[in-house]
């Protein structure tokens, strides 16, 4: 049984099966340059993506216990850089924010906000990505971007940006018998498949968007292990109107 493992791992590898986020490849930030990284003490936990020269949004689920300990001052910010560990640009916290309604059971509203001391300049490598008015339709295809783990059994970080082509499942879709979640995918939440692709640990606060466009539909949330077969990843709906609610309290303008 060990044998046959090796060999079908080896076997994998060889075929580049097993990469990435989950399954993705080796990105630059010039394509991706709305992408942060969210870090405590200089490590990587966390993805975010670049509303304002200051603002940067993530899930509730990274910020939760920086706030409730209060813990801002061990936050940095890196944008503009392909790796997560050196380039770029390194900003400190002003404040972090997570949505009224996020509960960890069952991560509903899971949507937050970072603001940075000083602002970053927009270049090719750091830009803001825009945010939807509405859902795209069934199988759209997606882009999913991090630094987070390449399979949900290996726990290191790779140190290069990572982005996986995934497909749109509304809610009604992910809910439904063809997948494993039911009743789990509430309000507030959407799905997106690989289905050997996925976003993992480590990618959670992280961008979901239209593939070839610059707007995000969705924040790295949750999911069953990573890339399991009948469990899509599970991402903050960015058109929830509580979603939108929150997020135009919190930042001016943001839709205009
Ligand atoms: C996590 O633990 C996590 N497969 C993020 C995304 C997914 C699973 C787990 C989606 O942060």
């Amino acid at each position: 049984m060990f044998r046959l493992i090796v060999a079908l791992s080896v076997l994998s590898l060889a075929w580049g099966l097993e990469d990435r986020i989950v399954d993705g490849k080796t990105v630059s930030i010039v394509n991706f340059p709305y992408q942060v990284s969210i870090q405590k003490y200089n490590s990587h936990y966390c993805g975010g993506s670049i509303l304002k020269d200051d603002l940067i949004l993530t899930a509730a689920h990274c910020l939760r216990d920086v706030l409730n300990r209060n813990e801002v001052d061990i936050l940095t910010i890196r944008a503009g850089s392909s790796d997560w560990d050196k380039g770029g640009v390194v900003k400190n916290v002003e404040w972090v924010s997570i949505h009224p309604n996020y509960q960890p059971q069952p991560m509903t509203y899971d949507v937050g906000l970072v603001k940075t001391i000083g602002r970053f300049v927009f270049s090719n490598v750091i830009k803001p990505i825009a945010l939807p008015k509405v859902l795209p339709p069934l199988y759209a295809p997606l882009v999913v971007t991090g630094w987070g783990q390449l399979s949900e059994t290996n726990g290191s970080l790779p140190t290069t940006l990572q982005a996986a082509a995934l497909e749109f499942l509304t809610p009604e879709k992910c809910r439904s018998p063809e997948y494993s979640y039911s009743s789990a995918i509430m309000t507030s939440m959407i799905c997106a498949d690989g289905p050997s692709r996925d976003a993992c640990q480590g990618d959670s606060g992280g961008p979901l968007v239209l593939l070839g466009k610059n707007e995000q539909i969705g924040v790295v949330s949750w999911g069953v292990g990573c890339a399991q077969r009948g469990y899509p990843g599970i991402y903050c709906d960015l058109t929830d109107p509580e979603v939108v609610t929150y997020l135009k309290s919190k930042v001016p303008n943001l839709y205009n």
